[in-house]
């Protein structure tokens, strides 16, 4: 019988060897330069449809991220999380993979959603947490959800949505289901227990999901260099035994090719890739934030010059599959559906404070019922201090 090694190989050296950073060439596919220009032989696999619909899709996201911003600042919802810059890391990635995959991502991934159907009047429901809202007003703005178009709810923690995607993923495959889980998060959320507790569990069970690492260089005010000493988080994977692919974040066609190609691996071999994803935050971490404290406006400026929409409409106004005309046109549609459906939504009544507390247990428990009936005396006795629509409900 032969000895178990306990690895995946064995070789032997006889002088001490140190193994460090830079050993593995860790290369990034990019497919577009940042002025749209095709780099290398290849015509990218994909059709003119879909790369229109991407473009849409990221202009949709990057209209509804400044119209919420304003919002926010007008006091009209309480907090936004913008994706300003990273537009095609969600959406070109979601594309990539079928509507029946599961997709589990952070807070900055509203391009997936609206990938998917999300429509601008969902959104907006959300933000102001009225009626119409699935979470009847329990969450904070952008924590969306939507079990038709299989999209799990954000939550905030920082990566409990890993091993959970892990486990979804493992349950696709025991279920004998075509589909996938695609799972976004930052590289700060990389930090945390969870994102090694899910990819060692992903690689070990065979986990068909893709883990998608959006590395846009910042964990809130934390630069990726305070935050890791490693070549990124593509590095890891490998550490995992997980198939890694590194990818221009800001370049939709790398993106789109590099997530199809991983899917079919995670369905071919049914087991876990992980993506990671070069690109930059240009928007503030949050609507609670101001960048100018920690990083220079020159640092800023060299990532506008990637801007994945404007690389992107470079290449298909190239390639003859842009109409300029009816794309204006378009843009400005969009900017009148996401102002109407943001004054529609914003008239429309909130949930009853006791939705706060009913339908999370089967009986509401003491110390939420105490809670409740303080928070309303706490309404009464500053009714100035709170909106609208929540006086109403009293
Ligand atoms: C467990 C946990 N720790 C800390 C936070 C506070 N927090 C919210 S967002 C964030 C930064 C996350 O950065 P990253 O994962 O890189 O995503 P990005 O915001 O850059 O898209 C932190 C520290 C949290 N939400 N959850």
């Amino acid at each position: 019988m032969q000895d178990r090694n306990h690895v995946a190989s064995v070789s032997t050296t006889h002088q001490v060897r140190i193994i460090e950073n830079g050993l593995l060439e860790i290369p990034m596919l990019q497919i577009l330069s940042p002025d749209g220009v095709i780099q290398g032989q290849d015509e990218p696999t994909i059709d003119e449809s879909t790369a229109q619909r991407i473009l849409e899709t990221m202009l949709f996201t990057r209209i509804l991220d400044e119209r919420m911003v304003s919002a926010q600042r007008q006091g009209r919802i309480s907090f936004y999380l913008a994706s300003t810059g990273e537009e095609a890391a969600s959406v070109a990635s979601a594309a990539a993979i079928s509507d029946q995959d599961m997709i589990m991502s952070q807070y900055r991934e509203q391009g997936a959603l609206a990938w998917r159907g999300y429509t601008p009047a969902q959104f907006m429901d959300q933000m102001f947490s009225n009626h119409n809202d699935p979470n009847k007003g329990r969450q904070m703005p952008i924590h969306y959800g939507d079990k038709p178009l299989n999209f799990m709810t954000i939550s905030s923690p920082l990566a409990t949505q890993i091993p959970q995607a892990a486990g979804f993923a493992y349950g696709q495959k025991m279920a004998g289901l075509d589909a996938i889980t695609l799972c976004y998060f930052g590289e700060g959320a990389a930090s945390e227990g969870d994102f090694h507790a899910g990819l060692n569990m992903a690689a070990v069970l065979a986990c068909p999901v893709i883990f998608l690492c959006r590395n846009n260089g910042y964990a809130i005010s934390t630069p990726a260099e305070e935050q890791f000493a490693g070549d990124g988080i593509a590095s890891r994977g490998i550490g995992y035994g997980i198939k890694t692919i590194r990818v221009d974040g800001n370049d939709p066609l790398a993106v789109y090719a590099a997530t199809a190609h991983a899917r079919d691996i995670a369905i071919k071999h049914a087991c876990p890739v992980l993506i990671e994803a070069m690109t930059y935050r240009l928007a503030a971490h949050s609507t609670s934030d101001d960048p100018s404290g920690y990083r220079s406006k020159k640092e800023e400026a060299n990532w506008q010059r990637k801007d994945p929409i404007v690389r992107f409409t470079a290449w298909l106004k190239r390639k003859g599959w842009l109409d300029e005309d009816s794309l204006a046109k378009n843009e400005s549609a969009m900017r009148q559906t996401v102002l109407t459906a943001l004054k529609a939504a914003e008239k429309e009544p909130i949930n009853p404070i006791d939705d706060l507390v009913t339908d999370v247990f089967d009986h509401v428990p003491w110390h939420l019922k105490e809670q409740i009936t303080a928070l309303k005396h706490h309404i009464q006795k500053y009714p100035d201090a709170y909106p609208k629509t929540a006086e109403r409900q009293q």
